[in-house]
């Protein structure tokens, strides 16, 4: 089969008769002309059909054409100003392909239950694929960012036999004769390995937490871009955190406007973000919450009301840096000047999106991560080679992980991370 013409390629093809093949968003008709919408995700296209000037099957197949129908049409591409891509298709042949008998998503409001059980089929709406082109441009981002800055790209398993992140979190499973293993919570454990290996590293896939939250910031698989970087400490990594997250702004803003245009999204607080942004310490920020009259008390971990209160205070990402070190995990590094606290940073997006970024420098002691490990009641042999990392060269280092549903979320300014990937999974939801 030959390669098949896109609609987006028709502004170079005005003038000529061309054939393509797409499904039927709409069709609308008076008596003598008849306008069919089509989309074949590349780009929407509106074919002209004259009555008078085509065959009557065409005439009459046109009139039959329901949405959704995947059909190929043959007809002479001309400039129309008021079309989008500008230009229009003046039909002349039409072969129906494959029908779509009541197609169920229909111009009506549905329920958010009912278009998520068909979200096969939603995909192929508007808004639906404007969110996936930005998740499509924040990834090709995300490479582009760390192949230009010379970080190596090494894959981590999703079968591992280590908790990464917290214990009440653990998809399990059993593991032939070894006993259980566990989905991936995160990379950085292996990565932290990488690094000592390559440098600056970083991984990206799909992360497991049997979160048992039903938020709007919360899935069960989820996609995490962790680099991790030699020689960084935390001040180091928040520099990188700021640089990162502007790019992948910037970037949807030069290639994007179209999509975030149709998600009516106001860009005017996307173009503000460039590095720096504002840095506070959790005791900092404790303190200006409660005298904002929110209850947090100093050692719990932020809320997800605090953090949109705190960001509210900035009109870019906010840094909020040191938190007490049983608010967060093992791994983290404590702060020699107050040892109640770690070196890490979470990174707030604006809006009242929340975080989207956890990140710290690790803990390059031995004999003190073996003591957290202690503390937090965790197997100790299974992380055996984890601390040998302490013992072979030891080295600062740090690193974070990026949420790419929650900063697809925010620059799309859409209210749900549920929506800002193809297949959600969440605790009620695995299916389709
Ligand atoms: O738990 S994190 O805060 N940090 C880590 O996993 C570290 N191991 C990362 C590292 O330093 N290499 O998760 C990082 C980000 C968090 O800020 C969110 O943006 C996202 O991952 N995240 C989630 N997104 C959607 N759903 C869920 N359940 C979720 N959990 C974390």
């Amino acid at each position: 089969m030959d390669d098949v013409l896109r609609i987006k390629d028709l502004p170079d093809r005005i003038g000529e008769t061309v054939t393509l093949r797409a499904w039927v968003e709409k069709t609308r008709s008076s008596g003598k002309i008849a306008f069919v919408v089509l989309r074949d995700g590349t780009g929407y296209l509106q074919c002209v059909v004259p009555k008078g000037e085509v065959d009557a099957t065409v005439w009459e197949g046109v009139k039959t054409l329901a949405k959704e129908t995947s059909v190929q049409v043959t007809g002479g591409v001309r400039a129309d100003a008021r079309s989008p891509g500008g230009v229009e298709l003046g039909m002349r042949e039409l072969e129906v392909i494959g029908e779509s008998v009541d197609f169920p998503i229909t111009p009506k409001e549905h329920g958010t239950t009912f278009l998520f059980e068909h979200r096969h089929l939603w995909l192929r709406s508007r808004r639906q694929g404007a969110i996936m082109k930005v998740r499509h441009e924040v990834i090709q981002a995300i490479r582009d960012f760390f192949y230009e800055r010379d970080f190596c790209l090494v894959d981590t398993p999703l079968l591992t036999a280590a908790i990464g992140e917290e214990a009440g979190t653990l998809f399990e499973t059993d593991y032939f004769d070894l006993g259980k293993a566990y989905l991936a919570q995160t990379g950085q454990l292996y990565l932290e390995a990488a690094a000592a290996a390559l440098g600056k590293v970083y991984c990206f896939g799909p992360t497991f937490r049997a979160e048992k939250s039903k938020t709007r910031r919360h899935l069960t698989e989820f996609w995490m871009v962790e680099p991790e970087v030699a020689w960084y400490d935390s001040d180091a990594n928040m520099g990188l955190q700021e640089d990162f997250v502007s790019y992948i702004v910037q970037r949807c803003l030069e290639l994007r406007k179209p999509e975030l245009e149709l998600l009516e999204r106001d860009t005017a607080p996307l173009e503000v973000i460039q590095p720096p942004f504002p840095r506070i310490s959790y005791t900092d920020a404790v303190a200006k919450l409660q005298k904002h009259g929110q209850s947090i008390e100093w050692g719990r971990d932020l809320g997800a009301e605090d953090e949109t209160t705190i960001a509210t205070w900035y009109d870019k990402p906010v840094f909020v840096y040191n938190y007490p070190k049983e608010a967060k995990a093992f791994y983290m590094k404590l702060n020699p000047d107050d040892p109640r606290t770690v070196l890490c940073n979470d990174c707030l997006a604006p809006e009242g999106y929340g975080e989207i970024i956890g990140g710290s420098q690790r803990e390059d002691d031995h004999d003190t991560l073996l003591a957290r490990i202690r503390e937090e009641g965790l197997p100790e042999d299974a992380y055996g080679w984890y601390l040998d990392l302490r013992k072979y060269g030891t080295f600062v280092h740090s690193g974070f992980g990026l949420g790419v549903e929650r900063t697809v979320a925010w620059i799309c300014g859409i209210p749900h991370v549920r929506e800002a990937i193809a297949f959600p999974r969440q605790m009620h939801r695995i299916h389709p």
